[in-house]
């Protein structure tokens, strides 16, 4: 593509919008422009390409395409076939998966899709075959309220909330803690590292379905290898959610053991984090597996979004591409020199440092809770989350930590040195903020004290950080 072609791309389709609702238009040019000047340090965001981004915006939206490729309740999809068809060619040789499924509209989706495949592979086949049935329909109504009731009384053991496990590994407030009847494992509290063994005992006391490794805020690698050996022991099927860590594996960064694709028997991700596509989900898996999981739209899933199929294509075919591998491993490198940086300067960092593409920052040895470092990062020019920490004293909504990710600074070309800089700035912010005090005079978890002339002055040194590293550098909007 000439250099110009994404301007003009971009800049007419801002100018059909604008004819329509300008707000719209106006809003769209001041994500772009905030997106670039944003040091953006949240882990589970990312830059996607050009052309993933144009692949979104097209009559693909309009289309009805319920069923899976080949086997639709629509006429006339052979467009929308030829594009899923090929975003899960692509998911499957990228990731070496026997089958893949593209149609999860996010993690969330991807995760239940995972969840009723399981369901109905492991309860109700077996059910159906006790009862001499081929369909659901053809039960008796006795036979369908036990049923019903054998799905709902299912086990499921996942990582804790707080030792960066995701609230849709089991967890009440989602609808998979109401499905599921959830324990959860932690980490070792003086490591902060999983405990295998601690695993095993659990997966022995409460012998679970399903037993999910999969985490949004842990900075270390799993051991998928040794988790299908527990699992196996207690007869579980084992899930692994890399909606995290996709591009990890995209990027041949985690193979061997630390590659989940072998070794679980169902793989969930999301398309929008480290692996760089458009936002959504797919999911992974053997034959045993597969018809299961092509029932997600209707069972769990409103219909196919095409234009995002057609964007999670674009994106895959691009981490196919040998410089995904390169950015991968600059991910981790990025991630570990940030997390010496923040070592070297003092900072308490969970687990000691990371593995992986992303770092969590233990604030009380600044004397902060999560909420009130994140806003005082936020207020230099620094965009990040706040994140609970193993055993967290302040809980969930304040929390006692930072989670800092590289994926995106690494898409705009930032390298080790620079996240030596990003790591100077966020200790100069959060030693420098102090907990501020509530009306009553007592001490609070929101408010905090941080110099105005300070936070300017890092913004200014944020932006100036970012100048080397131009955001989307071939599109002018004007
Ligand atoms: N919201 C994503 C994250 O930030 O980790 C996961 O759900």
């Amino acid at each position: 593509m000439p250099r110009n072609a994404e301007s003009t791309a971009f800049r007419s389709a801002l100018e059909v919008i604008r004819g329509v609702e300008p707000r719209v238009a106006d809003a769209i040019g001041a994500e772009l422009a905030d997106q670039r000047e944003s040091l953006k340090l949240i882990a589970s965001e990312n830059y996607a390409s050009p052309a993933t981004l144009l692949a979104m915006g097209n009559w693909f939206s309009d289309k009805y395409a319920e069923g899976t490729v080949g086997r639709r309740f629509y006429a006339g999809c052979q467009n929308v076939d030829t594009v899923e068809a090929l975003a899960a060619e692509h998911a499957r040789e990228l990731f070496g998966a026997a089958h893949a499924y593209v149609q999860p509209h996010s993690g969330i989706d991807a995760n239940l899709v995972a969840f009723w495949a399981i369901l109905a592979d492991r309860v109700e086949s077996p059910a159906l075959k006790k009862a001499q049935a081929r369909h659901v329909n053809d039960l008796t109504e006795a036979d369908w309220f036990a049923l019903r009731r054998e799905l709902g009384d299912q086990r499921m053991l996942g990582m804790s909330l707080d030792a960066g496990g995701h609230l849709t590994h089991g967890f009440r407030p989602n609808i998979s803690g109401k499905m599921f009847d959830q324990r959860s494992y932690g980490t070792d509290p003086d490591t902060g590292l999983v405990d295998y063994d601690r695993v095993a005992e659990a997966a022995r006391e409460f012998r679970p379905l399903v037993l999910v490794a999969g985490y949004s805020a842990y900075p270390r690698k799993i051991n998928f290898r040794i988790m299908r050996e527990i699992a196996d022991s207690v007869g579980a099927t084992f899930m692994v959610d890399m909606a995290h860590f996709a591009g990890l594996v995209a990027g041949k960064v985690f193979t061997g053991d630390f590659d989940p694709v072998p070794h679980a028997h169902i793989v969930t991700s999301t398309t929008h984090k480290s692996l760089r596509g458009p936002r959504g989900g797919l999911v992974l898996c053997g034959p045993e597996l597969a018809d299961q999981v092509d029932r997600g739209c209707p069972m769990v899933l409103g219909g196919p979004l095409p234009h995002v199929m057609a964007a999670k294509a674009v994106a895959l075919a691009e981490a196919r591409r040998p410089d995904f591998a390169d950015y991968a491993r600059q991910i981790v490198d990025n991630a570990r020199a940030l997390a010496e940086g923040l070592l070297r300067r003092g900072a308490k960092l969970v687990t000691g440092g990371t593995d992986n593409h992303l770092v969590l920052i233990d604030v009380t040895g600044y004397g902060l809770t999560g909420r009130q470092a994140e806003q005082a990062l936020l207020d230099s020019g620094i965009v990040t989350n706040r994140n609970a920490v193993p055993q967290d004293p302040n809980g969930a909504w304040y929390t006692s930590g930072i989670r800092i990710g590289t994926p995106a600074l690494t898409t705009r070309g930032l390298g080790t040195a620079e996240m030596d800089t990003t790591a100077e700035l966020i200790h100069a912010v959060l030693s420098q903020t102090s907990a501020g005090v509530g009306p009553d005079g007592t001490a609070s978890k929101a408010k905090y004290v941080l110099d105005p002339a300070l936070a300017d002055k890092i913004s200014r040194q944020a932006s100036e950080l970012l100048t080397g590293f131009p955001l989307y550098p071939d599109v002018e909007l004007g």
